[in-house]
């Protein structure tokens, strides 16, 4: 299958493809989580829900793989680095008790997926401790298990999760593409900053495309 795509055309099969959904959980896109905590305005986060929604449809009809990740820590805080947590100013911390429960712990009302996007039977559901999704997760080897080298990120945010796991992927040989209305930022500068950096040089960390061009190639939108 092919893609027209930035820098040039992507290609890739299905069955050795995964759409890839980064951290698309409470905690980042609804009032009262970890991003409002650290002052951002969560309602840019939640224009992206319908495009990735007709996407991650599709991509089930075509019968691909789907990865969910969620950026969570063990309740004891174990895997969450003085340093991440004491960072900054915000109004509640990493493990504090807020509106959705502890933020961005494993296990509570926060850390889940939005109803929208929520996981079926058969998707993986990867908690990461890291900004990567590859970071002290078993990702990569549960990829290389299933024949995996080709990867379609959306999620949040753009500059954040979104791209470290992309530069995570990329340095593993997976070809990766970033579906460019599937992903965003809370700050709308950093997304288009981070798209460009993405496929500079010829595509030095990857691909970007609208998913309507990957919707087109699938044929089943
Ligand atoms: C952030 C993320 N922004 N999922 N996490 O802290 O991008």
């Amino acid at each position: 299958m092919r893609i027209d795509a930035q820098p040039f055309a992507y290609e890739f099969e299905i069955a050795h493809t995964a759409l890839v959904l980064i951290d698309m959980q409470r905690d980042f896109i609804e009032p009262g989580g970890f991003g409002e905590t650290l002052g951002n305005d969560v309602s840019l986060l939640e224009a992206i829900v319908p495009a990735t929604r007709r996407t991650l449809q599709a991509w089930r009809r075509a019968g691909g793989l789907v990865v969910h990740t969620r950026e969570a820590h063990r309740p004891d805080l174990a895997d969450c680095p003085p340093a991440k947590r004491n960072r900054g100013n915000p109004r509640l911390r990493i493990g504090d008790a807020g509106p959705m429960g502890r933020i961005l712990v494993a296990g509570e009302p926060g850390s889940q997926i939005i109803d929208a996007l929520a996981p079926i039977e058969g998707e993986l559901v990867i908690d990461k401790p890291g900004k990567g999704a590859f970071y002290a997760t078993a990702l990569h080897e549960t990829l290389q298990q299933r024949g995996i080298t080709h990867l379609l990120f959306g999620g949040v945010t753009t500059e954040v999760c979104v791209q470290t796991s992309m530069r995570e992927a990329n340095d593993r040989g997976y070809e990766g593409l970033l579906l460019e209305d599937c992903t965003e930022s809370y700050f709308p500068a950093f997304k288009t900053a981070a798209l460009e950096m993405i496929r500079a040089q010829g595509a030095i960390v990857g691909w970007t495309a609208p998913s309507a061009a990957l919707r087109a190639a699938l044929g089943n939108d």
